[in-house]
């Protein structure tokens, strides 16, 4: 057979896992459209896709995953290198050479009966200097679509890589060969969980992936290469890859800003990289609601990179009143999986802003009803939308240098203690602050939600490497540029409750104000007060014209809390205690600094 690349290297490659994974057929992915309308349509016929109303959801389609797939396996997730102590104590380590053979007798014949894709495909614009190729083998067409909406994929890939360019070789597979004659499954996948295997080989570089056909588990370019590979060869390189999002606010007067911020997975991410501001004059344009790609420009800022061109939000919760825009970005040409499935052929789910229907079918497609007891859409259904689709998106979206960043946010879900924001008072308190980010535990992961888990830099899942040298990593940054050159550095909650559990702050677009305030302090001009903490605004350093806040609420919003401090303290001294000897002595000495900053 005659293959799309000359790249010796790469045809190498996919002749052997041929060998290996026994598929019925390989087909090399070109990205074009008529491709991507076949695969949809394959899936129609087999039943793992269902088309929406055509009139009411253009191009869209619906897939139920099995129900034992439905999130990331983060227990089955394993950073593979030579030296456990350079996988660190919050990564599951494996020995590669072990790993490697454990892996090879589970492909070994896990694409019989199965067409192998190669999905040549690029982690941000293909005319940046700093994207990076990647490869991705699969035997699942659901892997193929969404693919072609969250990266850069096909025919135009294997021209940049040419004939000696180099990739990083992914290789998924669902895990369920099909026997001569065997009816597939709608969602094939390996249901036994002790069988998924989600293997990052670090020195290679290379990624493994067997068994889950779902989200981050099998979207090899998204996780697993654009974080947690990422992430090792940003550090050998001097840049970095974070789990974040990509804002510019612009003000009345026409300033523009960007931001980053970083938010464990479902803490409203996406909601805030394409907010709709409450506050008359400001816009919010999108760049990226999940990845950033940072380095150092010639003028010495940092400059972030989206290396998604995709969204792959999450649906129940999103409505026009918490994200109007990414409402309309999912009209058309979207995938939804396991949301519910209405009589019109739309979708629908919890907390969607629209009325329940009647009945529908859920999203393990059982007849539902509004007071059957059970949940139309899983808590992680998402939908996987063009990021060209998002009417905010920004123009400098697809920029090939990235974008100059003004200020880094760091925020989780807090109930208590933590302030609607906070300044940093230099760059290593501000890593001091991302490195104790923490958050209630939500469904984007399989575990138990509700209960705080320290998530630094909301990279716990997806930092490739000793979390330890992940925080010197970033308290290097400061000596690569001019300090002065450096974003400002600021933790948000927008999730604080009074004493009685009711929300104080209203959030959404009324964040904007936060931001505002923020972008004032990057500016020189908006009031802070210096307390044990960092800076907060001063009692009159936010906007809140026009919204319903009583004096006492901002109060408790902006208030130090210093016996929950000191337990915060506490705390986080315990969890730096896990890292061990790889802790660097600088965010020991932050810590030591708050506490005797508590205790003056
Ligand atoms: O499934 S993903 O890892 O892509 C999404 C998430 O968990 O944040
Ligand atoms: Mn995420």
């Amino acid at each position: 057979m005659s293959e799309p690349t000359k790249n010796s290297k790469l045809v190498a490659w996919v002749h052997e896992t041929a060998t290996l994974c026994k598929p019925a057929k390989i087909h090399w992915c070109d990205g074009s459209d008529a491709e991507y309308n076949a695969l949809c349509q394959l899936m129609v016929k087999g039943g793992t896709f269902t088309p929406l109303n055509e009139k009411l959801r253009p191009g869209c389609f619906l897939a139920r995953s099995h129900a034992s797939d439905v999130a990331r396996v983060e227990d089955r997730t394993y950073i593979s290198c030579k030296n456990k102590e350079d996988a660190g104590p919050t990564n599951n380590w494996a020995d590669p050479v072990a790993m490697k053979e454990t892996m090879k007798g589970l492909f070994a014949g896990s694409m019989e009966g199965r067409t192998m894709y190669v999905i040549p495909f690029s982690m941000g614009p293909l005319d940046s200097p700093i994207a990076k190729i990647g490869i991705e083998i699969t035997d699942s067409p659901y892997v193929v679509v969404n693919m072609r909406i969250m990266t850069r994929m096909g025919q135009a890939v294997l021209d940049k890589l040419g004939a000696a360019g180099t990739f990083i070789p992914c290789l998924h597979s669902v895990g369920a060969p099909l026997k001569p004659g065997q009816k597939d499954d709608f969602w094939p996948c390996q249901p036994d969980p002790a069988k998924k295997y989600i293997v990052h080989f670090q020195d290679e570089p290379a990624i493994w992936s067997y068994g889950s056909g779902y989200g981050g588990n099998a979207l090899l370019g998204k996780k697993c290469l654009a974080l947690r590979v990422a992430s090792v060869v940003a550090r050998k390189e001097g840049w970095m890859a974070e789990h974040m999002v990509i804002l510019a606010l612009t003000s009345p007067a026409g300033k523009k800003h960007y931001v980053c911020a970083a938010f464990p997975s479902a803490c409203g991410k996406t909601n805030l990289a394409m907010m709709q501001p409450s506050l008359p004059g400001w816009s919010v344009r999108c760049l990226g609601d999940d990845i950033a790609w940072i380095r150092v420009g010639e003028d010495g800022r940092l400059y972030a990179m989206n290396p998604e061109s995709g969204f792959f939000g999450v649906a129940p919760g999103t409505s026009d009143q918490s994200n109007p825009n990414a409402m309309k970005t999912i009209t058309r040409n979207t995938i939804f999986t396991n949301v519910a499935l209405t009589p019109e052929g739309d979708i629908w789910w919890e907390d969607m802003g629209v009325p329940a229907p009647a009945k529908a079918i859920d999203w393990e497609g059982k007849e539902w009803t509004p007071d059957c007891g059970r949940k139309a859409a899983h808590a992680n259904a998402r939908f996987t939308a063009p990021a060209l689709q998002c009417p905010v998106i920004d123009p400098e979206w697809e920029s090939a240098k990235g974008v100059p960043i003004s200020a880094f946010l760091f925020g989780g879900r807090r109930p208590s203690t933590i302030p609607l924001v906070n300044e940093a008072f230099s760059w290593e308190h501000g890593v001091f602050m991302g490195s104790s980010t923490g958050s209630e535990t939500t469904a984007a992961a399989l575990g138990k939600a509700g209960v705080l888990r320290r998530d630094p830099f909301a990279m716990l899942p997806f930092c490739g490497y000793n979390m330890g040298d992940y925080f010197t990593h970033w308290l290097s940054m400061a000596g690569r540029t001019d300090r002065s050159k450096l974003p400002k550095v600021f933790f948000v909650n927008w999730f604080r409750k009074s004493p009685e559990g009711k929300w104080l702050w209203p959030g959404y677009g009324e964040n904007s104000r936060v931001l505002k305030w923020i972008c004032e302090r990057v500016e020189g001009t908006a009031k802070a007060v210096k307390t044990p903490i960092g800076n907060l605004p001063a009692e009159d350093g936010l906007d809140v014209s026009g919204l319903k806040i009583s004096k006492d609420e901002i109060k408790a919003l902006l208030s130090v809390d210093a016996e929950g401090w000191k337990n915060e303290a506490v705390d986080i001294a315990g969890y730096y205690e896990k890292l061990g000897d790889r802790l660097p002595k600088a965010l020991k000495q932050e810590l030591e600094g708050l506490k005797s900053r508590l205790n003056a």
